[in-house]
């Protein structure tokens, strides 16, 4: 835009988690994964200033039981976002397929219905090797990247909550 006026307005989630509290739910399932996933989860949470107290871990099954662990700790009200934690490698059936596209599946609905931000940190992986990768070696940890975008919705979601409640009220706030 070339008239040298703000036309638009930014809203974004930022990068301090004081006062936000989180859920992890995270698998046993092939836990020699999960365990540095969650590892990397709770280190960028503490990073981002979030306080120990305001997290919560529940551990499940597998993969399969994320979307409703996730859903009911939603419905508590508890949290300001929730990371839900797998790791699915391909085996000899196709049970690896059902698996993934369930999980995924239930856990955008678990977000979806309850409007609480839900992150995706669940590997789908061809062999044991790409998920040790992406649990702490050449692919970083995801789930340290998936505690930073919690923390990231956690901020954004009660940003456009209030201004769905109070329209203008952050830009009033700012002005003072
Ligand atoms: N669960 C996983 O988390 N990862 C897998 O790789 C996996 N495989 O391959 O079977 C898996 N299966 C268990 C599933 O998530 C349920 O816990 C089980 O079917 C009971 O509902």
């Amino acid at each position: 835009m070339a008239t040298g006026q703000k036309i638009q307005t930014t809203i974004q989630g930022g990068l301090n988690g004081a006062g936000l509290r989180f859920g992890i739910a995270v698998s046993r399932f092939n836990s020699f994964i999960t365990d540095r996933l969650l590892a990397g989860a709770l280190e960028a949470l503490g990073r981002a200033n979030v306080a120990d107290r305001n997290v919560n871990v529940v551990h499940v099954p597998g993969a399969f039981e994320l979307p409703i662990t996730t859903k009911k700790m939603a419905l508590t009200g508890r949290y300001d976002a929730i990371i839900a934690i797998g790791c699915v490698i391909r085996g000899a059936t196709t049970h690896y397929e059902y698996v993934c596209s369930e999980t995924s599946r239930g856990l955008q609905l678990a977000q979806m219905d309850t409007g609480v931000p839900i992150l995706f940190c669940v590997l789908t992986c061809e062999t044991l090797e790409q998920a040790i990768d992406r649990a702490g070696m050449k692919g970083g940890n995801k789930g340290f990247e998936a505690g930073l975008g919690a923390v990231e919705m956690a901020g954004l979601s009660k940003k456009l909550w209030q201004e769905a409640v109070k329209p203008g009220a952050r830009n009033k706030r700012r002005q003072k």
